[in-house]
């Protein structure tokens, strides 16, 4: 059986890595940020913060307060596998609980 045929050898190789351009972007730091609702208690706020994204207490308190006042706060600022990752734990266990609590990431420019 003829395994390669003329021509074959012409044919690009399938990519082994996604686009360069990609890496680039998972490189990049991306900023979680919380955002502000009518409905979840601020100390069920500030413990999410606390516990998922290892924020100090205090600090924890400061950032639910300026989304509460303001409408949304930066939490931290990770790679974009770790802030997709604490976001899904932050998401899965509000939603648990009964409460809308809400985060998004974007990459810092
Ligand atoms: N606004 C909420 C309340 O009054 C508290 C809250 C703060 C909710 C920050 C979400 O990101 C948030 N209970």
């Amino acid at each position: 059986m003829e395994l390669l045929r003329a021509g074959d050898e012409k044919i690009a190789p399938p990519q082994l890595r996604p686009d360069p351009d990609e890496d680039a972007d998972r490189d990049r730091p991306w900023r979680v940020v919380l955002h502000n609702d009518d409905y979840t208690p601020m100390e069920y706020v500030t413990k999410v913060l606390h516990d998922v994204f290892k924020l100090g207490w205090a600090k924890s308190v400061m950032v639910m307060a300026r989304a509460h006042a303001s409408g949304r706060a930066q939490v931290a600022v990770l790679p974009k596998q770790e802030a997709s990752e604490r976001i899904a734990t932050a998401h899965a266990r509000a939603r648990g609980d009964g409460w809308p609590l809400h985060f998004t990431k974007e990459p810092v420019d």
